[in-house]
């Protein structure tokens, strides 16, 4: 019998969480034959909640599951765990400034990040899905030099499937034919999906969907404002296609990437493709044999594509100067 793999989530109460543990523990992030563990955090006054989802993992009697910790101690929390899914964050409330959310989330990221360089497996890995995910993930990351930069990750998968299903279905073609899409920058509404790069039957995107008013006017932004428009719809953001989006994160960043093929991550920029070194920004990602991963080179970015992602990491490098000054990082 293998070891589990401990995987700590925060937030796990919340909407995400209630669709992603049953995920993780199903089998589906980590395949069928390897065992987890749990480590479920949550801030004091949703532990009650929390107890709930125990109880429902409880009664699933996953076969995979072999244990759960439920806590509000991030000491606790972290020990041992060789995943971090930071999920939990709070949100933007009516009249709260774009500094307050920083703030106030910044310090939250402070301390988990240094609790988890204290606790951690000597492997773990961490993704940060709460947002603003990409600059929650610096703050973490800043806050434990100790860990290795390229264990640190903010999430754009679901942007990427987002992107996908909307060239499939305005080519009319399975979504399994479309491949090489990549969000490029922040997960927000400036990210750029990269409909040149992206494929389409193994043919460019766009000369497939050959109408560059639609992809430039409809496309992108439709992508951008997705989150909007699930919230307008449903009356609340989005959840089981978000935890769905951190399993496939998951399992992309653990599996080698197919042939010629790539996915979408934010990973600590060292200044590729022009972008400000150090930020976390969103790249086309390739996961190699070996287990590492690399950034895909060579891509070819004309002015449109350079001008969208330049706005997109415009705004990171905005958001690292606001932590800044606010002496968060
Ligand atoms: P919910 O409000 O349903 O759940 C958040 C949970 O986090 C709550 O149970 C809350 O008690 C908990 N929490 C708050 N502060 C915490 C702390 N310091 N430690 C541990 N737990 C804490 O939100 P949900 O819909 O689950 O979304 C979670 C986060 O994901 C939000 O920040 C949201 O904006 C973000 N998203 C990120 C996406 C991405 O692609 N990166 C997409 C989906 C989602 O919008």
């Amino acid at each position: 019998m293998k070891n589990p793999i401990r995987v700590a989530v925060t937030g796990a109460a919340g909407h995400i969480g209630y669709s992603l543990l049953f995920r993780i523990a199903s089998g589906a992030m980590f395949g069928p034959d390897q065992p987890v563990a749990l480590n479920l955090i949550e801030i004091e006054p949703a532990m009650k909640a929390l107890k709930g989802v125990c109880m429902e993992l409880d009664d699933c009697a996953f076969p995979l599951l072999k244990d759960i910790v439920a806590t509000s101690d991030l000491e606790e929390g972290f020990k041992d765990v060789n995943w971090a899914l930071l999920v939990g964050s709070v949100p933007r409330k009516a009249g709260m400034e774009r500094a307050d959310l920083l703030g106030i989330n910044g310090k939250i990221f402070v301390g988990q990040g240094k609790a988890i360089a204290a606790n951690a497996a000597p492997d773990v890995r961490v993704l940060v899905v709460g947002n603003p995910c990409n600059t929650n993930c610096l703050i973490a990351m800043k806050s434990a030099p100790e860990l290795p930069a390229n264990r640190w990750f903010a999430m754009t998968r679901l942007d990427e499937n987002r992107a996908k299903t909307q060239l499939a279905q305005k080519a009319g073609v399975d979504v399994t034919e479309v491949s090489n899409v990549a969000i490029w920058g922040n997960h927000s509404p400036t990210m750029f999906p990269d409909f040149y790069n992206a494929k389409i039957g193994g043919k460019a995107a766009n000369k497939v969907i050959a109408d560059e008013a639609w992809l430039k006017e409809t496309f992108v932004p439709t992508v951008g404002k997705r989150g909007a428009a699930i919230i307008e719809a449903r009356g609340a953001s989005s959840a089981a296609s978000a935890a769905n989006a951190v399993v496939d994160t998951v399992v992309s960043l653990t599996n080698p990437t197919a042939d010629g093929d790539w996915y979408s991550v934010c990973i600590p920029s060292q200044g590729e493709y022009g972008t400000e070194a150090g930020i976390m920004c969103s790249f086309p990602i390739r996961t190699k044999a070996d287990g590492s991963y690399e950034v895909v080179q060579g891509l070819e970015l004309n002015d449109y594509s350079k001008g969208m992602v330049q706005k997109s990491v415009d705004e990171l490098v905005g958001e690292r100067s606001t932590v800044q000054e606010l002496n968060i990082i």
